[in-house]
C-alpha cells in the first residue's frame, strides 16, 4: 500500500485550485506519551498510540497557491528553499500526491514561530499547515480524520497538530492505516503551562524519523517500550479527567526519559542531550525536592519543555530566566 492509494480513498478523484491561494495555521504539539516507532514506515503507521499537548502560537502559517513558474516554489521564513536541499525534496515528494495534473506546481510560502528542527517538531505544525491549506485551496471539504491522515503521510507527529488541546493519536490496526489518524479530547486545563527552555536552534545531529527507527531496530531496551507507552497514554487520559497535575507531570517525564533510555541502550548509541539538558534536569529534580510542581519533557533534541500549573509561573521564571511561557487554553 502506497500514500497515493491512501489518499485516492480520501480526496476527490479530480479537483483543481477553488482559489487564488489559501492559507492555514497549525500549532506545534508536544507529546507527553512519545511516538517513537513504526509499524509502517511508507506510511507513517505507529506501533503505538501517543498523546501531545499543541503549543497554541507556537507553530506554523502556510500559504499555498499555484507556481507561475515550471517548479515549485518554497519559502521558509521570507528565505527562498534551494531545490538541492532535503527540505525541498521532502516537500516536493509529498506534493506530488497532490498536483490535479502533472504539470502543476506549487507556491508555498511557509512562516514558523518556532526554531527549524530545534526539536520542537516543526514539521509536524508544517504538515498539518500544508494540509489545511490545501483542504481549503482545493475545495476538499475533509473530515478531520481525513486530514489528519494526510498530515500523518507528511511526518507522523503531523497528524496531531490540526487542534489545540490534547490530541490522541490512536495507532490503529488496518494495514491502509484508515484508522489510524488523531483526535482531539474535549477536556481543557486552563492552568496548565508548558515552558520552553531553548538553548539551542541548531539542526539536530540525527533525523528522529532516523533516530527512531535506530532504536527499533537494535535498542536492547526497545521491546519494553511499547507496553511502557500505553500505559502512559492510559495514565495521561486519568490525570487529564481528573486533573491530576502530579500523575501528568510524572507520567510525562518518566514517558521521555523511557524514550531516551532507547537511544542509550542503541547499537550504535546515542544522545541528543547537551550539557545545558543535565544542568537543567538537575535543577528541575532540585525544585521539585523543595517542593514545587515542576517536570519536563524532551523530544529529539537537547532543548526542555517544562510542565508545571499557573500558580508556580513567577518561581519558574525566576529559576529559568530564559524560559517562554505557553498556555496552551487560552480562553
Ligand atoms: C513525538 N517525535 O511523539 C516524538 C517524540 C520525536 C520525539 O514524533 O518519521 O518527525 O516524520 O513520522 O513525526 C518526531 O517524529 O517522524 C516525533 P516521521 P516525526 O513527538
Amino acid at each position: 500500500m502506497n500514500p497515493s492509494d491512501v489518499i485516492a480513498t480520501l480526496v476527490p478523484k479530480s479537483f483543481s485550485p477553488a482559489r487564488e491561494s489559501a492559507t492555514a495555521y497549525a500549532p506545534s504539539n508536544i507529546a507527553l506519551a512519545k511516538y517513537w516507532g513504526k509499524r509502517n514506515s511508507t506510511l507513517n503507521l505507529p506501533l503505538t498510540d501517543s498523546l501531545s499537548i499543541s503549543l497554541f502560537n507556537k507553530g506554523t502559517t502556510t500559504t499555498v497557491s499555484q507556481s507561475s513558474t515550471q517548479s515549485d516554489y518554497f519559502t521558509l521564513n521570507a528565505q527562498l528553499i534551494d531545490k538541492n536541499t532535503l527540505f525541498y525534496k521532502r516537500l516536493s515528494e509529498f506534493l506530488n500526491l497532490f498536483r490535479p495534473n502533472p504539470h502543476f506546481y506549487f507556491s508555498i510560502q511557509t512562516n514558523n514561530s518556532i526554531p527549524h528542527a530545534a526539536g520542537l517538531a516543526s514539521s509536524a505544525s508544517g504538515f498539518a499547515a500544508l494540509i489545511l491549506a490545501l483542504n481549503t485551496f482545493f475545495d476538499w471539504h475533509l473530515e478531520d480524520h481525513a486530514l489528519s491522515i494526510l498530515a500523518r503521510l507528511g511526518s507522523g507527529s503531523a497528524s496531531r497538530s490540526l487542534w489545540h488541546g490534547f490530541v490522541h493519536w490512536h495507532a490503529g490496526k488496518r494495514e491502509d492505516g484508515l484508522d489510524c489518524f488523531a483526535e482531539k479530547l474535549n477536556d481543557t486545563w486552563p492552568e496548565l503551562r508548558v515552558g520552553l527552555l531553548i538553548f539551542t536552534e541548531k539542526e539536530k545531529a540525527i533525523p528522529s524519523r532516523d533516530a527512531m527507527k535506530i532504536c527499533q531496530e537494535t535498542s536492547a531496551f526497545y521491546p519494553l517500550w511499547p507496553s511502557h507507552v500505553e500505559h502512559s497514554v492510559e495514565k495521561l487520559l486519568e490525570a487529564i479527567k481528573t486533573k491530576n497535575f502530579t500523575l501528568l507531570g510524572n507520567t510525562a517525564e518518566q514517558n521521555a526519559l523511557a524514550m531516551h533510555a532507547t537511544m542509550l541502550t542503541s547499537n550504535p548509541p546515542f544522545l541528543y542531550w547537551q550539557t545545558e539538558t543535565l544542568i537543567h534536569i538537575q535543577k528541575i529534580w532540585e525544585l521539585r525536592k523543595a517542593g514545587l510542581p515542576l517536570y519536563f519533557t524532551e523530544d529529539a533534541g537537547p532543548n526542555l519543555k517544562l510542565l508545571f500549573p499557573e500558580n508556580i509561573t513567577e518561581a519558574v521564571r525566576q529559576a529559568f530566566g530564559e524560559v517562554e511561557v505557553i498556555t496552551p487554553f487560552k480562553s
